[in-house]
């Protein structure tokens, strides 16, 4: 049944091969599902209504195999895609799974490792521009320690800089049409991990030598992992015009990475990061990074990919309910209020302002003893996620 919950292109949603392709493994049991192949996994998300599929070179292609495989396999998906009508918007490299990645790629105390990791994101690069990705992201998986004793935590963040600024002087050297979006991660594989929240990143790509072209993909879990507002970070890098791409799924506050299905554990805080996006207009994918339970078939992963579009849909509407709602709105209204017109003294710096402000007399104790209403507010936020109003 076509509804309005019902995911079509225009929403842009995206899957990564290794989120509907993973297979179960974790830390302390072995795969429950057996591995599907690349074009399987792009028949599945257009069963399910996908827009988009992303990857990691070494999703589709072996690490190490040789150029005429490279390009027999390449062909292959290119004509899954076709078939399915499913495109590729963001690709990215594997920096993290090889155990010659151990202590990190692009800050790696070993320059051979370095140079490594260079040569193989850019083979990469040129696979993602092959299948038509804008969007190039960095998670730098292993790019941290266990031990400070190891790593010299100003000559990494030099590295990662240096290879940063090599590889947008390679894209715009190619004549590629791609921007760079980093993504931050408190720990896990590592005991912790450089830059470990989006506003780290953000604080980072400043020092770029190439700073248009570098913006950031935020993920629900890893902020949350790190006890952060998601909504906060991905308004400070909408803000900041870095928002290029977002990886949603969900998590339960302080725990391991667990990537479960977007709004399965913090709905209030998935409407607000749905309302943000569609608030805002972010024209971006809406990829969900997320993999479904241990316990699934792949009857289960479908329903877990189709869980997230749904979700991510009804939540948008939602959102447009929110924004409508005749009460909520009267009580923005009351909040946002511009009592004695104080607004206009306030402003850029200017000396007569300055006097202006310093001359004014405020009601500090009235100021104080004034109720908000948040509770209100927020209350009618719940029931209308509940549904009651
Ligand atoms: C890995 C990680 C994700 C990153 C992917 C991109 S791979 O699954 O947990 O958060 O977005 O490298
Ligand atoms: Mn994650
Ligand atoms: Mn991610």
């Amino acid at each position: 049944m076509v509804d309005l919950f019902t995911p079509k292109p225009e929403h842009k949603f995206t899957f990564g091969l290794w989120t509907v392709g993973n297979v179960g493994r974790d830390p302390f049991g072995e795969p429950v599902r057996v591995k599907l192949t690349p074009v399987e996994i792009v028949h599945m998300l257009a069963e399910v209504g996908a827009y988009g599929v992303n990857l990691h070179d070494n999703d589709l292609i072996p690490i190490g195999a040789a150029p005429a495989e490279r390009d027999k396999i390449v062909e292959g998906f290119k004509r899954a895609l076709k078939d399915t009508g499913l495109v590729v918007p963001m690709a990215t490299t594997n920096l993290f799974s090889d155990p010659s990645f151990k202590d990190g790629a692009f800050t790696s105390n070993d320059p051979r490792v370095r140079a490594y990791a260079l040569q193989k994101t850019m083979n990469a690069i040129e696979l993602g521009v092959e299948l038509g990705a804008e969007v190039y992201v960095f998670w730098g998986g292993r790019e941290g320690t266990e031990t400070d004793a190891s790593k010299n935590p100003v000559d990494s963040l030099k590295r990662f800089r240096e290879a940063l600024n090599f590889l947008c002087a390679y894209v715009i050297d190619q004549g590629f049409d791609l921007k760079f979006a980093l993504e931050a991660k408190p720990n896990e594989p590592r005991g912790d991990i450089f830059l470990p929240t989006t506003g780290a990143m953000l604080g980072f790509i400043g020092s770029l030598d190439y700073p248009e072209m570098v913006g950031v993909n935020p993920e629900v879990a890893h902020e949350q992992m790190a006890g952060l507002n998601f909504v906060h970070h991905v308004a400070q890098a909408w803000e900041a015009g870095k928002l290029f791409h977002i990886d949603l799924n969900d998590q339960a506050f302080g725990r391991y990475d667990q990537d479960f299905r977007f709004g399965s554990v913090n709905l209030k805080s998935s409407f607000f990061v749905v309302k943000f996006l569609e608030d805002v207009g972010y024209q971006g994918s809406r990829h969900f990074d997320a993999h479904a339970y241990r316990t699934e078939d792949y009857d289960g992963v479908k329903a877990f990919a189709r869980g997230c579009m749904r979700t991510y849909l009804i939540l948008k509407e939602k959102a447009a309910k929110w924004n409508q709602d005749p009460e909520i709105q009267t009580l923005l209204a009351e909040i946002n209020s511009d009592q004695d017109h104080i607004s206009s003294i306030l402003g850029t710096y200017n000396a007569a302002r300055a006097a202006d402000i310093k001359a004014r007399s405020f009601n500090r104790e009235a100021l104080g003893k004034r109720g908000l209403a948040y509770e209100r507010l927020d209350q009618l936020t719940v029931e209308l996620l509940l549904g009651v109003n």
